[in-house]
């Protein structure tokens, strides 16, 4: 995907880049229209955030990874917004973890899941998972509920990006460990997630990664210490504190 002619001095830099990212995956057929909307939510709640990472989402990312490292069969779901925004990055994340990648839409139609496994090939991820559709998250209508029998069906953590609240509350139900990453803390997937990671996909993704890479030869104890420290409700309270205090620097 090319990106487009933006100085890098830009004060906005990142941000336009990353809806040039989301409208040209609109045009590509990867990023469906809901998705536009679903961006522009995602920088309301970034802006406020001031644009970076804060500690506690640090301390999430960090945490992610070291679920992603103990668990027996971990996938990292993408959909739309995500394939248009970080699909290398989700490539190198699933590498560092051992994890499987799965397409799952909210909006599913067979052309967009081939269109996106497409452009998940061409960013170097060999095996895509989604296609096959053999299992169901139950408590969701049709479309929405079908996933890999032997992806997110058997996965025991899922990492969930920018997903809509309903099917983020299915999959817990599923009795599955999930990874939320989702910019608004008072969204009901980042309230229902095992570890809610409030932060920009762009920036949590690689961060997770780099995570990961250091955790690397952590032993089952220390990843088990890591897991077991985590504070679910401290995150996401840290995250409002930030965007209410409002005391980012822009
Ligand atoms: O590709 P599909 O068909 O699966 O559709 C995907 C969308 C994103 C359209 C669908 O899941 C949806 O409608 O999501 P919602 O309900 O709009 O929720 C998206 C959530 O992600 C919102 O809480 C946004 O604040 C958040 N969000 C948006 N952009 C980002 C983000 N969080 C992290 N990083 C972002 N870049």
């Amino acid at each position: 995907m090319s990106d487009i002619d933006i100085p890098e001095s830009h004060p906005r830099y990142e941000s336009l880049l990353t809806r040039h990212r989301i409208e040209e995956g609109v045009a590509a057929g990867i990023t469906s229209q809901q998705g536009l909307i679903a961006q522009g939510r995602g920088e309301a709640f970034d802006y406020l955030l001031g644009e970076e990472t804060i500690p506690s989402a640090d301390a999430a990312e960090r945490v992610a990874a070291a679920y992603l490292l103990a668990a027996d069969h971990p996938v990292l779901s993408i959909n739309g917004n995500v394939a248009a925004l970080v699909p290398g990055e989700m490539g190198e994340l699933a590498a560092a973890t051992g994890a499987d990648i799965e397409i799952n839409l909210f909006n599913r139609t067979d052309e967009r899941m081939e269109t996106i496994a497409a452009h998940l090939r061409d960013h170097g991820i060999t095996e895509v998972k989604g296609l096959t559709a053999d299992g169901r998250i139950p408590g969701l209508d049709h479309e929405r509920a079908k996933v890999d029998a032997d992806g997110i069906g058997d996965a025991d953590v899922v990492l969930v990006p920018l997903e809509d609240g309903d099917r983020a509350e299915a999959l817990g139900e599923m009795d599955k460990i999930e990874l939320v990453i989702d910019l608004n803390p008072l969204s009901r997937s980042a309230q229902s997630a095992t570890v809610p990671i409030i932060d920009n996909v762009i920036r949590a993704v690689p961060n997770m990664t780099a995570h990961a890479r250091e955790l690397q030869d952590a032993s089952d104890d220390e990843l088990a210490e890591i897991i077991e420290q985590f504070d679910a409700d401290g995150t996401l309270a840290a995250a409002e504190a930030a965007i209410r205090d409002g005391d980012a620097d822009l």
